[in-house]
């Protein structure tokens, strides 16, 4: 479809400006591996120079007008004002993250921990969170647990779900009526042997047993290699129990590499799925986030090119002649079917994007704007002394 006629290019022009994408505070400050952590000039040293970046990409591609915590990496004294800085920045504050999986006592889980003691301080942690969400005006609550064991025997895999489901239900009781609980899944890692939310089906069914506002985060590099993502998406979409995305590509585990980069054909189904099942619409719920580690490239450009891979692959969903595709599934012409998806893939959607910019008063090219603009150089001046930001880990 390389020539979309004008009723489909209006309605995916419109559906392309109202996507909304969240990016990550931790995605401008220091991230690596276990082997190294490469800082950057300019990075950010605390979480109002985090927004401030946010609010840079957000003027450039017009779509990332919400910035996700993470605490305690982004703890500060006063989050109502926290929250006025990001107003008066332009953007507004997301998803708040919460952390228990860097403190000693954390060893043998949070949550899940044996000791009832670590139990408590890690629900604190989560009820101490929705107190922030409180102050933020934030709405999720972003729960990913690194709990797991290495070594068969090292606890009680029943128990562990036990004492999740309690953690789970304490901190659902506290959320407000606007507010919700996104539930994240990982294959594995730190933990080796059993993690204790490792796939879709645990998280949930752990969220059907909290309650309607308890929904699934899917973290597109939390699989096991050759994972059905879209059968994930659509399957949760059709049990009105996805609640959002922390986007990312990777080549072999949990890379957390640009979006798109590793994989954009599977980017574009998982997006073909989200707008088949009518989910793009912001009121739709899903909460579209990235979450990254720029390790050795440009933080800022990293995260303006993640977001115009995921308009880009947007744009190729929103361009799949639906009716067609139908017709030729209902008639079981396979060939055909697969011809549709692949056509509208095919589609070189980047002069629709430069062009909708454009419209939208934007520079055209956000990565050439971004050079343009001298942001990077005003921030490599400005933030020359001081600790930078990073994971602490
Ligand atoms: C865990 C994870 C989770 C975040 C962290 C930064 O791998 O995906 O979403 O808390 O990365
Ligand atoms: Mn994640």
């Amino acid at each position: 479809m390389t020539h979309p006629d004008a009723p489909t290019r209006q309605r995916v022009t419109q559906a392309l400006r109202n996507q909304r994408i969240e990016t990550p505070s931790w995605a401008y400050a220091n991230s690596g591996t276990r082997f190294k952590v490469f800082p950057q000039e300019g990075v950010p040293r605390d979480p109002y120079e985090k927004i401030a970046d946010a609010a840079m990409v957000h003027r450039l591609t017009g779509v990332a007008p919400t910035v996700a915590l993470h605490i305690p990496w982004d703890r500060v004294d006063d989050y109502a004002d926290l929250a006025r800085y990001a107003t008066d920045q332009g953007v507004t504050l997301g998803a708040i993250n919460a952390n228990v999986f860097q403190d000693n006592d954390y060893k043998l889980g949070s949550v899940t921990n044996p000791d009832p003691g670590v139990r408590r301080k890690a629900i604190d942690h989560l009820l101490e969170c929705v107190d922030i969400m409180d102050r933020t005006g934030s709405r999720d609550l972003k729960l990913w647990f690194s709990d797991g064991t290495n070594y068969p025997g090292q606890d009680d895999i029943r128990a562990r779900q036990d004492r999740l489901a309690a953690a789970l239900r304490e901190a659902y009781d506290r959320l407000g009526d606007d507010q919700r609980l996104l539930l994240e899944y990982k294959l594995f890692e730190p933990a080796f042997y059993t993690t204790d939310v490792p796939d879709w089906g645990t998280a949930y069914a752990h969220c059907l047993e909290l309650g309607p506002k308890a929904q699934v985060v899917i973290d597109t590099g939390h699989h096991a290699p050759g994972t059905n993502i879209e059968f994930i998406v659509a399957f949760l979409l059709r049990a009105g129990k996805l609640g959002g995305f922390d986007f990312n590509s990777r080549f072999y585990a949990d890379d957390d590499l640009m979006v798109g980069a590793a994989d954009p054909f599977q980017l574009f189904r998982i997006m073909h799925e989200i707008v088949r099942g009518d989910a793009l619409r912001p009121d739709a719920g899903i909460a579209f986030m990235l979450d990254q580690c720029h390790n050795i490239e440009p933080k800022i450009p990293a995260i303006i090119r993640s977001v115009m891979n995921v308009q880009e692959a947007t744009a190729k969903a929103l361009l799949v002649d639906a009716d067609a595709l139908a017709a030729a599934q209902r008639a079981g012409d396979v060939l055909t079917a697969n011809a549709v998806l692949m056509d509208a893939y095919h589609t070189d959607v980047r002069p629709m994007l430069a062009e909708l910019r454009a419209d939208m008063g934007l520079d055209p090219d956000p990565i050439a704007a971004y050079a343009r603009s001298g942001y990077f150089a005003r921030i490599r001046a400005e933030r020359a002394g001081g600790q930078q930001a990073g994971w602490g880990a």
